[in-house]
């Protein structure tokens, strides 16, 4: 006996996205409802018995009337059963959308503190589950332990393994709960499948990311799980990737080129931010160069942190550590019988150069 399941978490649904323009913002946040859209479809196709949302589905405790719509609509389609376990940002109280919501039957959502069970005899497993009702929560495990005969026994709950206040499961927690799977949310970096003694625990990060600091394809986790074993599969779902590249400008013919070198590859749905890295003599205007460049990104941020060019040899005549060197590394220059050695011995300069002033800014 196995049951297939789909594994989400930290939607944040409402989230600000105040670091991007407010017509973008409202772009992402309706792009995110559509998410659940995309969910339902993803649960039903791959005929998951059991959903699982492992908190901060929602970014407070508050939503916008269009996203408590699209969230009822979308849970009203999933075939299987669905199970929310409120965490941090969304936790459970009386103001919550978990509150006054008109849930679909298939819907289960735990409400206390202390772990709740659900038996689903058809499905020959049980899902626990517990809730946040405040911003954080020592623990919500204590001594907790699974029934133990021979039933699947699942748990859906926010949590941080081996963390600090946001429900901290630790190894202990997790040797003694008997639970054959646990599905945690909170950690927005998708984990790998772990195991701790019999149990198997996965965090599946975020199915979309809200800045720089989650960067790349993010999603959430298709799965199969029997007594002993579970099987995961990472399914993308974002819509669009936060990606940050850093370019070094020193040989391009110019920035905008550097830029372009990146560009012209990258996805023109994604939020993309470069470094400019390296030397240049070029006087950078970061803003008309953006306006230049908007359509390679949804969203472009340019970040300048070049050094001016200047010139390499001025202490060619010092008669110092730096003047021997210089003076060394122009007769390999004269030396330099083809273009690839002179740019080796180019490079050997600026790199000794950049080293140098560090020490002596030290
Ligand atoms: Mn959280």
């Amino acid at each position: 006996m196995s049951v297939k399941f789909l594994h989400c978490a930290d939607l944040h649904l409402d989230s600000p996205f105040d670091s991007l323009p407010e017509y973008k913002a409202s772009c992402m946040r309706r792009e995110m409802r559509e998410l659940l859209n995309f969910i339902a479809d993803l649960a039903n196709s791959r005929r998951a018995d059991i959903v699982f949302l492992s908190g901060d589905l929602l970014d407070s405790t508050v939503s916008y009337y269009e996203t408590s719509d699209a969230l009822i609509e979308a849970l009203e389609r999933i075939d299987g059963k669905v199970f929310i376990s409120p965490g941090n940002h969304d936790y459970f109280c009386s103001m919550s959308p978990y509150a006054y919501l008109d849930f679909p039957e298939n819907v289960h959502i735990f409400k206390s503190q202390t772990v709740e069970c659900v038996e689903l005899p058809e499905l020959g497993c049980r899902v626990y589950g517990a809730a946040f009702i405040q911003n954080d929560s020592a623990s919500l495990l204590n001594a907790f332990t699974a029934e133990d005969d021979g039933m699947i026994n699942l748990m859906c709950i926010h949590g941080n393994v081996n963390g600090d206040s946001y429900n901290r499961i630790t190894g202990a927690n997790m040797l003694s709960s008997g639970i054959d799977y646990m599905a945690l949310g909170h950690i927005h970096a998708r984990s790998e499948l772990s195991k701790a003694g019999d149990t198997f625990f996965a965090y599946p990060g975020c199915p979309q990311g809200r800045g720089f600091d989650e960067t790349g394809d993010k999603g959430v986790y298709f799965g199969e799980v029997s007594k002993g074993d579970v099987r995961l599969e990472f399914i993308p779902t974002c819509r669009r990737r936060y990606m940050e590249y850093t370019v070094d400008v020193t040989d391009f013919p110019s920035v905008k080129e550097a830029a372009l070198s990146v560009l012209a590859s990258a996805a023109s749905e994604d939020i993309i931010r470069i470094v400019f890295t390296g030397e240049t003599d070029e006087e950078i205007n970061l803003t008309a160069l953006c306006d230049e460049l908007a359509d390679y990104a949804f969203h472009l941020v340019l970040k300048n942190k070049t050094h001016h060019r200047r010139d390499l040899w001025e202490g060619l005549s010092e008669d110092t550590l730096k003047g021997s060197f210089l003076r060394l590394m122009h007769r390999r220059l004269d030396a330099a019988e083809t273009e690839d050695e002179r740019a080796t011995v180019m490079a050997a300069v600026r790199y000794a150069l950049a080293a140098m002033e560090n020490r002596e800014e030290s």
